[in-house]
């Protein structure tokens, strides 16, 4: 099988009080199994099948929407999970705090224009930063796409489809969007995504 589930980077209750063992154990181990189930039964036959899981995206956006939404939905929850961590949101490395000043003016209008991103994001969607033109920019997305559709590079990225909250928050996206940047993001593998993307 090409795409496979990978475990989660802590256990399903570690993220607790900000994102619960029951909505990782929908989100993880039932939402994310479906697009990896899915999508290899997609990819299988097409002129796709033995590419890296990136060429498979860009190459099937636009052209075979199961297949895309389902390798694109695999790619962005492979690194939404990469994305938070146990008590996270602390300090941003200096090398990408610097290259988020230079691009929103400060820290705290950076995730200002990230939680707006998702909180206008109308429907199912992400919201990101990504590099553009070697600025790091907020972006938003439709469904399964990601700014590597969209001739940008991600660097992180918060799940807007009502399964990543709605246990959680119930319609409260803002609150849990403004918990995702404050309590789990992880800065140091977005700082891991920051530099190879800017290389
Ligand atoms: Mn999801």
């Amino acid at each position: 099988m090409t795409f496979v589930l990978p475990d989660l980077p802590y256990s399903h209750d570690a993220l607790g009080p900000y994102m619960s063992r029951e909505t990782l154990e929908y989100h993880h181990d039932k939402h994310h199994l479906a697009y990896v189930n899915n999508g290899n039964n997609l990819l299988k036959g097409t002129e796709w099948e033995g590419k890296s899981l990136e060429e498979v995206v860009k190459g099937s956006f636009g052209k075979n929407a199961g297949l895309f939404n389902n390798a694109g939905q695999h790619w962005n929850h492979l690194h939404f999970w990469k994305w938070m961590k146990p008590a996270g949101g602390g300090k941003i490395p200096g090398a990408l705090e610097k290259a988020i000043v230079e691009g929103f003016g400060s820290v705290d209008k950076m995730k200002e224009d990230f939680v707006q991103a998702g909180v206008t994001q109308f429907g199912s969607g992400w919201c990101w930063l990504a590099v553009k033109d070697h600025k790091v920019v907020a972006m938003k997305t439709a469904n399964g796409e990601s700014p590597l559709v969209h001739g940008a590079k991600p660097i992180l990225g918060c799940d807007v489809w009502e399964h990543s909250y709605y246990i959680d928050y119930r319609n409260r996206r803002p609150d849990y969007l403004k918990a995702f940047v404050d309590h789990l993001v992880n800065w140091e593998a977005v700082a891991e995504m920051h530099a190879h993307a800017t290389k």
